[in-house]
Order: structure tokens, then C-alpha cells, then sequence
């Protein structure tokens, strides 16, 4: 039976990446009718030291952004880890699972310690891929939408999946497929198109944060980095010229329509003409989002009530596999 799992670290405000590459993909796929469990993933947020007020903050935001983007607590499963026990139980399974030349190769890993002290990274955050292949395998999920800076964690899903399948010789844990579709699954920082656009980085004009306004939006598309080009008539007119690439995919996201198209209407004009109706479109996509966020923050205690039922109704599914892992693995359980 299909069932989707996805999370996002409550690990600062959302980005435009995180909407186009996760969040607007999980609203599809809730709407799509397949069973969907969607996460906060406080847990590894705080593979990086996070202030625990600032956390919880967080937390109840990405959750005031997963509604407000659409998501319906009648319809998916939405709820923080770490209320879910079962999510680290069945992490520390595949902790003695997974191999640490597997997690050496991760690229996120190296990405985030290269050029600083690795020594000096938590245990946590060089574990995290192993707790991740546990977010998802606990609910036996067969499908996971994600961007496309998640696809080797995804992969290493799989591996342990089937390392432990093979190890014990049953066949319990599925082979996961990663969703990687659309035309943003790899959004571009506004300055500097070769690096994702992420919550972490330091410049705030680098992402459009969800919690943007409408001023706030235009003036970022209008600083985003382009070259002085006007736009060509194919894509393959864009492959030297990354910041104009990636904004040609965040329109083609916006509007749902193709790149093609996208640049059959733009073709010749320069960034003078685009940027401006590319902000207007980010505007009307993101302004409502921004308005809707807002007006659920005022109810921190209605936040929480959702979060705490949705963690029932995940723990429901979580807490038999955790306990046919542990049978599997040959702990006693007596209580
Ligand atoms: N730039 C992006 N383009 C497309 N998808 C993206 N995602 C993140 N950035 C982009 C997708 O959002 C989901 C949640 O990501 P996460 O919160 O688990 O962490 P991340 O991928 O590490 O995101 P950030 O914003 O870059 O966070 P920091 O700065 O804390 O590391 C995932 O599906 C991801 O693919």
C-alpha cells in the first residue's frame, strides 16, 4: 500500500526552496488521495545547537506553514518527531545498522564540516542520515518527496533498508522511491547561483523567506543576481548563466507553467522586463501564505492541539513496526 512521509527541520523561518521543492509537493500528494504523514523534524534541528524558545518557535511556525500552504490535518498525518519516540528507537536499530564509511560519503555532511573543525560537529549531525532512514521506515513509507539535496539520504534509506532485510533474512523494511519532480527541485540562492537557497545562509537577500511581505519580496527579486542577457529561446540558451536559470525555474514553479513556455513568453526581453512580473507572481503566490501564517500564530495552543493529535495517529502506525523490528532484532520484550 502506498504511504508518503516527508519532514522539514524547524532549524529557522521557510525558504522558497523549502515551498517549491518540499512543501508544495506534499499539498499534491495530500490532494492526490495516497495516505501522507508530514513532520517537523525538531529532532534533527537540533543537530546544530538550537535556543530551545527559538526551537519551539520555529516549530509552531513550519507548522503554521504547512497548513497555511495547504496542508489539512484531516487529510495528513502532521506532527512534530520528537513526540513520536518511536522515530529514535528504531534510529539507534539502524545506527548499528548503517556503516560510517556510508555516512562518511554523505555530501551534506562534508558540505556542512568542510573547511571547519569537524571534530568539533555533533555526533548527532553525522548520525542524522541514519534517523532520517528512520522517519521514514518506521511508518513503511514507499514514497518521499523531497528536493533534490536529499537524494543521496534517500538512497542510504534504501541501503539500509535492505542491508537490514538481508542481515536478518526477512523482508519487513520496503525499498523507498525519493519523489524528485517539478521544475524548482533545486532552488538557487538569489546570490550566488551555484549554492542552494537555504534557511542557514547568512545573507537574508540570498532566500525569499515565506514570512516575507510583499515590499520585502519585490525588493529581493529586484537585487537577485542576473547578468545583463537578454533571455534566450531555450533552455539549453541558460546552462552558462545559473542566477538566470533559476529564475526561469522559479517562474516556470509559480505559474505551473513549462520552461518552455515560460521562456516562449519571455524570449528576447532582459531582466529589466522579467524581474518585475517575476516578483508580481511571487507576490500573489506567497503574500496570502505570508497573511494566512500570520493568523495562525495567534493560536499557539490550537498549533499544539493539532501537532498532538497528529503525533497519536503517527505513533499508532510507528509503535507496532518498532515493536516487529525489535522481535526481528531479538530484544525481549516482557511488558
Ligand atoms: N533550495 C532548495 N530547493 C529545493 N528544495 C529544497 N529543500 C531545501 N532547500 C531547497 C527541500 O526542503 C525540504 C526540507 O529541508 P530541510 O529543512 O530538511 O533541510 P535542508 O534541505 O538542509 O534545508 P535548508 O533550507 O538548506 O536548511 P539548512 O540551511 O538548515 O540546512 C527537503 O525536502 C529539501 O530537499
Amino acid at each position: 500500500k502506498p504511504r508518503v512521509f516527508s519532514g522539514i527541520q524547524p532549524s529557522g523561518g521557510l525558504t522558497l526552496g523549502n515551498y517549491l521543492g518540499a512543501i508544495k509537493r506534499f499539498v499534491d500528494m495530500q490532494d492526490s488521495g495516497i495516505e501522507t504523514l508530514y513532520c517537523m523534524v525538531d529532532m534533527h534541528a537540533i543537530t546544530v545547537w538550537q535556543d530551545p524558545e527559538a526551537l519551539r518557535r520555529q516549530t509552531r511556525e513550519l507548522a503554521a506553514g504547512y497548513l497555511a500552504a495547504g496542508l489539512d490535518p484531516a487529510k495528513s498525518i502532521l506532527f512534530n518527531q520528537s513526540q513520536v519516540s518511536a522515530h529514535a528507537e528504531l534510529g539507534w536499530v539502524f545506527n548499528c545498522v548503517a556503516r560510517m564509511g556510508w555516512m562518511n560519503r554523505m555530501t551534506q555532511w562534508k558540505d556542512k564540516t568542510t573547511g571547519k573543525n569537524a571534530e568539533q560537529a555533533s555526533l548527532g549531525l553525522f548520525a542524522y542520515p541514519s534517523l532520517m532512514a528512520a522517519d521514514i521506515l518506521v511508518y513503511h513509507a514507499t514514497h518521499v518527496p523531497v528536493g533534490e539535496d536529499q537524494k543521496q539520504h534517500v538512497e542510504l534509506t534504501r541501503d539500509i533498508a535492505a542491508k537490514f532485510n538481508h542481515d536478518y533474512k526477512v523482508d519487513f523494511f520496503p525499498i523507498t522511491e525519493p519523489v524528485i519532480e517539478g521544475a524548482a527541485t533545486r532552488v538557487m540562492s538569489l546570490r550566488d547561483g551555484s549554492k542552494k537557497m537555504s534557511k542557514s545562509d547568512p545573507s537574508d537577500n540570498s532566500r525569499i523567506n515565506l514570512t516575507d511581505d510583499a515590499d520585502k519580496i519585490a525588493s529581493k527579486i529586484r537585487k537577485a543576481k542576473t547578468d545583463a542577457e537578454p533571455l534566450p529561446e531555450s533552455m539549453e540558451g541558460l546552462d552558462a548563466r545559473p542566477e538566470a536559470k533559476n529564475l526561469v525555474n522559479i517562474y516556470a514553479a509559480l505559474s505551473g507553467m513549462s520552461k518552455e513556455a515560460v521562456l516562449g513568453e519571455f524570449a528576447g526581453q532582459g531582466f529589466g522586463a522579467f524581474k518585475p512580473k517575476l516578483a508580481d507572481l511571487a507576490v500573489a503566490s506567497l503574500a496570502p501564505i505570508s497573511v494566512e501564517m500570520g493568523r495562525l500564530m495567534e493560536d499557539p495552543a490550537e498549533i499544539d492541539r493539532i501537532l498532538g493529535a497528529g503525533a497519536d495517529r503517527a505513533a499508532a502506525i510507528a509503535e507496532p513496526v518498532l515493536a516487529q523490528t525489535l522481535d526481528i532484532v531479538g530484544m525481549i520484550r516482557s511488558r
